[in-house]
């Protein structure tokens, strides 16, 4: 096994936005140089919630495209779409018998995404977290780049590796970590400070996708949610270049909108606040508008020429599932060796 492998995964849900690229994509492709890489497109995810049949296939080429778009090298590295590769759906199986139903309550993806309707929920978004497990641990992978909101899934998969160790009495599963990194971790909706920026936000004006063109991201911006205060100072931050939790929860909008342009500027959130003290957010919304076009520009241009060739993508994929197999098969065998089951 290699010591350094990362693995991760985005769902083909539509709508590919700037948190999944900020929060996720983004840093797929800086860890391409120290990892090995898996990159996968995670259709069985989606599922979870109801996906339009004749469209998945489309989202799915659509989260490869960005993938290659933004720089992932699929012959270096593997980008493939899960349902593939029967061992991720083969592994989740064997740990919905190791993860316990108390571990799975706790989730508050679950509980955010189920909402009221939580009887009516389908039985794979309860379980998504043991599917995740197996995505990860399919490749032994060591390290998994997410956004913030994955973390509690990531502390899941490490606690079922562990449990399968302990109760198979065998350091078979390495306990992975999350890589969290950047000055947007956390993307929220334009619209509302309070709510992430999300694919399956009913409104269209609370995210930018990764394909919108210059006039979108511009209206887009120019009708995000702030408030009538100028921008804040370098006094707002706090120790290890963090914002004041207390100032941030009272403008989240306005800080919101800060990330977002220190990420895409590779700056700190301090600098951003230094280089804009005092000045009016109609003034900060154009500059951001212009960094925000210049990033996602380039990248959705290649991701609808890449979409117009869905024949390349789906060699990429084709070869990717491949190679992703030849890793995930023996691990999964050996699993089924850990746990005794008969194979003549
Ligand atoms: N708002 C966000 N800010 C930063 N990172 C984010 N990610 C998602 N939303 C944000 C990160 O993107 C990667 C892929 O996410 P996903 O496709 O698994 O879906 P999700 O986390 O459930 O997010 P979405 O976009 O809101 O999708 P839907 O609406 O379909 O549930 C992950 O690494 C995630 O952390």
């Amino acid at each position: 096994m290699t010591s350094k492998r990362v693995f991760s995964g985005v769902q083909p849900t539509g709508n590919l936005h700037l948190g999944n690229y900020l929060g996720a994509i983004r840093n797929f492709v800086g860890l391409q140089r120290d990892f090995e890489c898996i990159y996968c497109v995670v259709d069985l995810h989606a599922v979870t919630v109801w996906q339009e049949p004749a469209k998945l296939a489309a989202q799915t080429r659509e989260v490869a495209a960005a993938f290659i778009a933004a720089g992932i090298d699929g012959e270096k590295h593997i980008i493939f779409n899960q349902s593939q590769v029967s061992a991720h759906a083969e592994l989740a199986w064997l740990f919905n018998c190791v993860a316990r139903v108390g571990w799975l309550n706790r989730m508050t993806q679950f509980k955010e995404k189920a909402g009221s309707h939580r009887e009516n929920a389908s039985v794979g978004l309860y379980v998504y977290p043991n599917l995740m497990a197996a995505d990860i641990l399919a490749y032994k992978a060591t390290h998994v780049p997410v956004g913030e909101d994955q973390k509690q899934h990531l502390e899941l998969a490490r606690d079922i590796a562990l449990k399968f160790n302990h109760d198979y009495g065998a350091e078979f599963f390495p306990v992975v970590e999350p890589l969290i990194f950047g000055e947007a971790t956390r993307v929220m909706s334009l619209r509302d400070g309070t709510k992430k920026m999300s694919k399956s936000d009913p409104s269209d004006y609370s995210r930018i996708n990764v394909t919108d063109g210059p006039d979108e991201v511009a209206l887009k911006i120019r009708r995000a949610k702030t408030d009538p205060e100028p921008l804040p100072g370098p006094d707002a931050m706090v120790a290890d270049g963090k914002v004041d939790p207390a100032r941030e929860a009272a403008r989240p909008e306005a800080f919101n909108l800060v990330h977002i342009y220190a990420a895409l500027t590779d700056r700190t959130v301090g600098a951003v606040l230094a280089e804009f003290e005092g000045q009016p957010f109609s003034a900060f919304k154009e500059r951001l508008t212009e960094v925000a076009v210049g990033v996602l520009g380039p990248m959705g241009n290649e991701m609808q020429r890449l979409m117009a060739d869905p024949g390349h993508v789906d060699a990429v994929l084709r070869k990717g599932a491949e190679r992703a197999r030849e890793i995930a098969s023996p691990v999964l065998r050996a699993t089924q060796d850990v746990m005794g089951f008969l194979r003549p």
